[in-house]
């Protein structure tokens, strides 16, 4: 199966780019975008190039119209001043979702992160039932799409799989990512399930790998039928030749690391 349209937006961030090329056995046509400042303009013949500032509301509704789904990595991805995140993660979700409305989507992949629930401590496992403790603005933001997508499942039947996204990058870097890490070709595959899988509703699933000493429980996820072949364990050996954080320091004892320490911006 595939998309007719499928829009990709942050398509200039980190994993946007990653996924370009990859998003192309999923639609005939990917439409990428992104602020025009960071989006690769050169297009691949699968793609239409669209830059979009996600806080205009008319500009996101000309963005969505003709697509048919939707991955929504856009917006702003660390802990930043509150106004930032206002426009482009609080006023950029509800745009997409409206737009998405207005366009008759009916499937969209939101970029979650594990910043939803950042203050849980290492030594606890949860899932996705478990009460939300966002870490900052950035992660209360993400709470809010969340939200945002299940009212629009519940009102318009806009199905959405919002992913928590662990740690995605090529290596895992340090003791936390070893738990949350998330493979690029992991990412992939669970964004393949998220797109085909019928009657998600909407779903909530946490990104990660098939690692070893995970915090995370997907049993509420199961029917997306994710199974990760990566597992963080190949860097396990490098990481843990880093010295070991203080018992006390974020990045040992909060799932959420640095981000329960970063901000708040205002002036004290
Ligand atoms: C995120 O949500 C960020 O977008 C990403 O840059 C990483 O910092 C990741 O979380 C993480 O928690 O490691």
């Amino acid at each position: 199966a595939q998309y007719r349209r499928l829009l990709l937006t942050g398509a200039g961030g980190g994993l946007g780019k990653v996924l370009r090329p990859r998003l192309a056995a999923f639609a005939a046509t990917v439409r990428v975008s992104d602020l025009a400042a960071v989006l690769a303009q050169d297009a691949a013949p699968h793609e239409e190039v669209q830059p979009c500032n996600l806080a205009d509301r008319a500009a996101v509704d000309a963005l969505v119209t003709g697509c048919d789904a939707i991955v929504h990595l856009g917006g702003v991805s660390v802990e930043r001043p509150f106004e930032e995140i206002l426009e482009a993660n609080i006023k950029g979700v509800f745009h997409i979702y409206e737009a998405a409305r207005r366009h008759g989507v009916k499937r969209v992949v939101f970029a979650s992160s594990n910043h939803v629930t950042g203050f849980y401590r290492q030594d606890q496992v949860i899932d996705s039932h478990d009460l939300r403790r966002p870490d900052g603005y950035y992660g209360l933001s993400k709470s809010y799409g969340e939200d945002m997508a299940q009212l629009y499942f519940d009102r318009y039947g806009i199905e959405t799989v919002s992913i928590r996204i662990g740690n995605s990058f090529p290596t895992a870097k340090d003791r936390r990512a070893l738990a949350c890490w998330l493979s690029y070709d992991d990412l992939t595959e669970l964004l393949r399930c998220s797109l085909f899988t019928p009657q998600v509703g909407h779903t909530v699933v946490y990104g990660m790998s098939d690692n070893n000493g995970v915090w995370w429980n997907n049993r509420h996820a199961a029917h997306l039928g994710f199974a990760p072949r990566d597992s963080s364990e190949q860097f396990r050996a490098a990481v843990e030749a880093q010295p070991l954080p203080a018992a006390d320091d974020p990045v040992r004892m909060y799932q959420g690391g640095m981000f329960t320490a970063t901000g708040p911006f205002e002036p004290q």
